[in-house]
């Protein structure tokens, strides 16, 4: 059975045994062992690689349970402040491979299994990725709960267990197809489901005012939340913390069981069916796409459960009975992963107003200081707003808060801010529009949070420049800069154990994975032919990876000796997929004209393309479309396709991103100038020794610093210099910006090249020229992958948490001790 192979029966030498925090392989297997026999999910005697993978996850799970209610006695004991991140969505992907390295027990699991004839790497394999989310904004959220588990911050994630996450994509002659993702199909063994913990959640119904002018939400429809916890461990460290996902159910009473027993079977489970509907599904949008009812449901559902659940910790922490309201904001901090969880501020004011007694003016002073907004877009249509007329109907108590927000609001501009009075129409809440009265979310949250944050610094300045211009000079000390980050354990640790192992040996120390700014370390190293050696040949070993998985899920057979060249990201106009492709069609033409010899000058490359297209977005799908037809045509050239290939990898998701970053050799962050407000997968490439191909975007501009610019391939640099010298007042201090953002062919949808693709086309090409040059010649192009690893320091999510932590929460550590 030792033999490495996949055993087909659960084995019979090695006892099973529960001890759950086994050190020791043949102890672990005795505990892997023991949950195939006892915590049974299939048929007995079947020990194949997919119940290899159910019986280690839940030997891992055991360790961490344990680990996991000595924080939250930890916790309970210090009670300290404590920060609860609030977001519609998690990108998560797989756990296993996580958890057993955070928790440095790899090499122990790796032997267990072989004892039982499987292999780790095999078995990892059969998770399916938890995708409750849809892009970047989603992966920040998994990112910072890593970080601050692995930071000891007394902090957890609240969001939603949607049963059907994000959809598959599959190529068919039409295009992208969507297919359901049932991930919880066979269960996850990462969730532990809370019978204890269920709140009511309410919707619709009426405000009943009491004789004492106290007002009151009743009627309606209530659904319970019930809470399922998905264990997040740190690394290195006993802190493991939560991310609290909600489901909703009926009651039983719920159930009409005389219009059952009348054959009335729809009917009678109708309150069942439309409690289920809200976790049902994933919100497929990402920044444009329009919200509709169901979305309202599940972002109010969110907050109110995970309100009540933070208020009951509260009370509950009290113990001595004596404390008071006003210290809320010292023992609770809530950050808002953008305006999708807004109504966390109505909802805090109403428990505490109609449930706690509190009068507005205390309620308004606990909820203000309790609550941050991060704001992750400025793309004027993803700003949400949401119809008055269904607000009223849906929340109508909520909506009296909002309204009053709004009216003191006013009366706060009138009377101490007279200047900003011709402003109000766009800085209210309210927009009473008469066509279609609205709320403005992102107003809500800016008239309401004590800190409101971008995520890189470019995007931060045009929230104070632009989008928020008119609140800086009322709250000048509110806007702050975050700038993202990821978490350098998946995105460089365990995704590429290679490079890993040779960055740990040449700096002497594995500190790095907790402390990012020692691979500056390897600047030194840059130019060393022995690192460059060892370098050069954990990058081919990726990139052989990378090729048998491109091979095996598209068939298209590439070859590692070329530039290995990836743009993923979700497909949007505004990220130019399609300029792009674009140049990968004048790349294939000219190859065609060339002559053999000349072809032999060029440098190889393979274009990889991954990315979901939103069902109904009708021109990211012909981008889709697109780029297979173009892959179709230049792979199967004989002619050209040893110097070209062009490849959309299916279904981009967490566990793809940790196979095509780790191989990859140049990325494409091409946005137009202004639209992404930071990226973060920018930040994985640059990590792992990618060199980037970028505008001056997002946080591309700060990585362009951090790695310095002559290791960063910038296009458009003649136009962007032209105009940041005008913006840095040489030529005055007249507003210009009216006219730049005219010349870019900018200031409106409809517009012609509105993503100025035509434009910034031939710059474009000279960049990937360049880029062509560069790879040439192979010592300069491994010192550029060097020193882009070496200055990535700054965005590990580790930093952009310690900030949050010291700067908007105001929390400290609390160890495990
Ligand atoms: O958030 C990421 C950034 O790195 C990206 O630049 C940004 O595009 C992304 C509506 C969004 N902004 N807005 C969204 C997601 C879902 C949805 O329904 C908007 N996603 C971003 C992290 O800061």
């Amino acid at each position: 059975e030792a033999n490495g192979s996949a055993g087909s029966a659960v084995s019979t030498k090695v006892p099973a045994v529960a001890q759950p925090l086994a050190e020791e392989p043949a102890a672990i297997a005795s505990n892997i062992n023991y949950h195939a026999q006892f915590s049974p999910h299939f048929s007995p005697f079947k020990f194949e690689p997919e119940q290899a993978y159910y019986a280690t996850a839940e030997s891992v799970r055991d360790r961490l349970v344990q680990q996991w209610n000595e924080t939250y006695v930890h916790f309970h004991k210090v009670d300290p402040k404590q920060t609860y991140y609030l977001s519609m969505e998690y990108l998560q992907g797989r756990a296993l491979t996580n958890a057993i390295g955070n928790l440095k027990i790899q090499d122990a699991y790796g032997d267990a299994l072989q004892k039982l004839g499987h292999k780790l790497e095999e078995i990892t394999e059969e998770e399916k990725d938890a995708a409750l989310g849809n892009g970047g904004l989603g992966r920040l959220a998994s990112c910072f709960l890593d970080s601050m588990a692995t930071l000891n911050l007394p902090a957890w994630g609240y969001g939603l267990r949607y049963k059907y996450g994000l959809f598959k994509q599959r190529f068919t002659k039409e295009g992208q197809e969507e297919i359901a993702e049932d991930w919880l199909e066979k269960f996850s063994p990462w969730e532990i489901v809370r019978h204890d913990i269920v709140y009511p959640v309410r919707f619709f119904g009426h405000v009943e005012v009491n004789p004492n002018e106290s007002r009151k939400w009743v009627g309606g429809d209530v659904v319970q939340a019930l809470a399922y916890d998905v264990p997040i461990p740190g690394y290195n460290t006993k802190n493991t913390i939560s991310l609290r996902l909600w489901e909703a159910k009926a009651c039983a009473e719920d159930f009409n069981l005389f219009q059952f027993n009348d054959g009335q079977y729809e009917s009678a489970a109708q309150l069942h069916s439309r409690a289920q509907q809200i976790c049902a599904v994933l919100y497929p949008g990402d920044a444009t796409e329009n919200g509709k009812l169901l979305r309202l449901k599940q972002q109010f559902f969110l907050c109110s459960a995970s309100l009540q659940d933070i208020i009951f910790r509260f009370k509950e922490r009290v113990g001595k009975g004596s404390r008071q309201w006003s210290e809320f904001p010292s023992k609770v901090a809530v950050q808002l992963n953008d305006t999708h969880p807004t109504l966390a501020i109505p909802e805090l004011m109403r428990l505490l107003m109609d449930d706690e007694g509190l009068g507005w003016d205390e309620a308004w002073d606990v909820t203000t200081r309790t609550i941050a907004y991060t704001n992750h877009t400025v793309l004027p249509e993803a700003l949400e707003k949401w119809s008055q007329a269904l607000m009223w109907k849906l929340l109508p108590r909520h909506m009296e808060i909002i309204a009053e927000i709004d009216k003191r609001f006013v009366a706060m501009i009138q009377k101490t801010q007279t200047d900003l009075e011709s402003k109000l129409p766009s800085m209210r809440i309210l927009d009473d529009n008469p066509q279609k009265p609205v709320v403005r979310m992102a107003n809500l949250c800016v008239v309401s949070a004590h800190t409101v944050n971008g995520v890189a610094q470019l995007h931060s300045d045009i929230l104070k420049s632009e989008l928020f211009a008119d609140y800086v000079s009322i709250w000048p000390t509110k806007f702050q800069n975050k700038t993202n980050g990821i978490t350098p354990r998946r995105w460089l640790r365990f995704c590429s154990p290679e490079l890993s192992n040779i960055i740990t040996k040449w700096l002497k120390s594995e500190q790095w994975v907790t402390n990012l700014d020692l691979l500056a370390g390897l600047r030194k190293f840059a130019d060393n032919a022995g690192f460059q050696a060892e370098w050069a040949s954990a990058k081919m070993a990726n990139k052989h990876r990378l090729a048998q998985y491109i091979e095996r899920v598209t068939g298209v057979d590439i070859d590692p000796n070329s530039l290995f060249d990836i743009q993923v990201k979700r497909i949007h106009e505004y990220k130019r997929q399609l300029l792009n492709i674009l140049g990968a069609i004048y790349r294939y033409k000219k190859l065609k004209e060339m002559s053999p010899e000349e072809r032999k000058n060029t440098t190889s490359r393979t274009i990889m393309f991954g990315g979901k297209a939103f069902a109904t977005y009708t021109n990211a799908k012909r981008i889709v479309k697109l780029v297979n037809d173009v892959g179709a045509v230049v792979n199967s050239d004989p002619e050209v396709n040893s110097y070209l290939k062009v490849v959309f990898v299916p279904n981009y998701n967490v566990s793809v991103a940790e196979i095509l970053i780790p191989g990859s050799e140049l990325s494409q962050h091409i946005s137009t100038a202004g639209m992404e407000a930071s990226g973060t997968s920018n930040m994985k490439f640059a990590l792992n020794g990618c060199l980037i191909i970028g505008t001056l975007d997002g946080a591309n501009v700060e990585i362009r610093e951090e790695i310095q610019e002559e290791n960063f391939f910038l296009f458009d640099p003649r136009f962007e210099e032209a105009k940041q010298f005008i913006r840095s007042g040489v030529f005055g201090s007249y507003d210009y910006n009216p006219l730049l953002e005219s010349l870019e062919g900018n200031s409106g949808y409809g517009r012609g090249d509105y993503f100025l693709v035509g434009q910034d086309f031939p710059s474009y090409m000279d960049a990937q020229a360049k880029v062509d040059e560069a790879y040439k010649d192979r010592k300069r192009w491994l010192k550029m992958s060097i020193l882009s690893t070496a200055g990535s320091g700054k965005f590990s999510s580790d930093r952009t948490i310690a900030q949050y932590a010291k700067e908007i929460w105001r929390i400290g550590e609390c160890r495990v001790p």
